[in-house]
């Protein structure tokens, strides 16, 4: 069982490469463990075929998983597609549903896609000095839009939260960002999969 967090504590969170003065996990995801995440997975072996592309880190702040407690840390993904499809994160649901989450957007250009098991969606824009908050029962994945730049997120939320990866993996998202005529474009899934 964990203990509370005895002290308090502070570190700096440098502007805009967002990388904490202290961390205690650093997290790669890279294309080869994004397995069934996007639609196009031709496109993804195929990129894969070349070599292996980092997608998005998480630079994280460890803390006692208790009520009570916040976790903290910083997300940052990189600038790329796998076909139509912006780099972004695996997504996930909080095990415990009624748990929030902050974001608080330091650098680039991104979308939160959101969305509740009951079927309602939202998507809000990532841009620097944004503050998104994530409600209660909300699923969440964030999204790079930028061609050049990371989008660099910190966050913060309950440290008893935990993930649900498994309904994203079973499910996927209402909603997906692609990279369209006129710049990046929200789109139904044509996959999404209720059961
Ligand atoms: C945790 C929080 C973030 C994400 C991170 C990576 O609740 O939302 O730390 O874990 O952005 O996303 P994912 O979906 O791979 O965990
Ligand atoms: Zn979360």
């Amino acid at each position: 069982m964990s203990k509370m967090t005895e002290h308090p504590f502070g570190f700096t969170l440098p502007i805009p490469t967002g990388v904490p003065s202290h961390y205690d996990n650093h997290l790669k995801r890279s294309l080869s463990a994004l397995e069934g995440i996007f639609q196009d997975e031709p496109a993804r072996t195929a990129r894969l075929s070349r070599g292996d592309a980092m997608v998005y880190e998480v630079y994280e702040i460890a803390g006692p998983q208790l009520a009570g407690e916040l976790l903290m840390g910083v997300t940052v993904i990189h600038p790329g597609k796998v076909g139509r499809e912006f780099y972004m994160t695996k997504g996930h649901f909080h095990s415990v549903r009624e748990t929030a989450e902050v974001y608080f957007c330091l650098k680039g250009e991104g979308m939160m896609v959101m969305e509740t098991l009951e079927g309602e969606t939202a998507v809000e824009p990532l841009t620097p000095g944004r503050v998104l908050y994530v409600a209660p029962c909300w699923g969440h994945r964030s999204v790079c839009t930028s061609r050049q730049d990371d989008l660099v997120m910190f966050f913060a939320y309950p440290g008893n939260a935990g993930h649900d990866y498994e309904t994203v993996a079973k499910r996927g998202f209402r909603k997906l960002v692609v990279d369209g005529k006129d710049g990046p474009e929200i789109i139904d899934n044509p996959h999404w999969n209720a059961s």
